[in-house]
């Protein structure tokens, strides 16, 4: 039933919320990524045998490299408002036309549900997932500068006062993740960067 499930974001975004440049990720953060594959694989609680699953858009699904898609050993929901192109009929992803169905797929549907949802962009179904109350954490890893982003996500979760999110402390993002995240700031390519976590009040 889609009734007692919730959602968690992931996304790496610049101070201003720049996510994305040009249908791409606008930096090359290995360990980033290599996080945000651990973190949407890992089972939860870990003895957990359903696999978690991914919803994205159609954009985001796109941007993904061919030989890494479907990302692996997670089920990949992708939201179109059009009919799938035949190159990913038999690909192993699933694809829906509206975040509703997107839901209902991740929480029911064949494959079970039962393991975590990630909801891993782009700018426009995060704005979806954030303006659903089922959205109740954030994994957010901070990036300096500002890379000319023409894509953005949609709220300051940054902003306690006004958007009724707050930042967990880093031994509750590690709780929250299930393992040993690097405090404090890490650099990569000359790019510094941090992880966090919020959850909404
Ligand atoms: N969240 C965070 N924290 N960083 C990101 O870069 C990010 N990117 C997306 C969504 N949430 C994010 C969307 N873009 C891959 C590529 C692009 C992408 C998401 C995932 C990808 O290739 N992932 C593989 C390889 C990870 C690795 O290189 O170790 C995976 O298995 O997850």
């Amino acid at each position: 039933t889609t009734q007692n499930i919730n959602l968690t974001i992931i996304v790496a975004a610049t101070h201003s919320l720049g996510i994305g440049k040009s249908g791409t990720l606008p930096w090359h953060l290995p360990r980033d990524l290599s996080y945000f594959s651990r973190v949407t694989k890992r089972p939860s609680p870990p003895t957990n045998p359903a696999l978690n699953t991914l919803i994205m858009g159609r954009k985001t699904y796109l941007s993904i490299p061919p030989k890494s898609r479907p990302l692996p050993s997670r089920r990949n929901i992708v939201i179109s408002r059009f009919p799938r192109p035949d190159s990913f009929n038999n690909d192993g992803s699933t694809w829906v036309t509206s975040f509703p169905d997107a839901i209902a797929a991740a929480a029911g549907g064949d494959g079970g549900g039962g393991g975590r949802i990630f909801v891993i962009g782009g700018a426009e179904i995060y704005k979806l997932a954030m303006e659903d109350e089922r959205t109740r954490n954030v994994l957010l890893t901070s990036v300096e500068g500002e890379f000319g982003c023409d894509t953005f996500f949609p709220v300051d979760v940054r902003d306690e006062e006004n958007t009724g999110w707050a930042r967990r402390r880093h031994e509750e993002l590690c709780a929250f993740v299930g393992e040993e995240v690097p405090a404090g700031v890490r650099e990569e390519n000359g790019v510094r960067f941090w992880f966090e976590l919020y959850q909404r009040l």
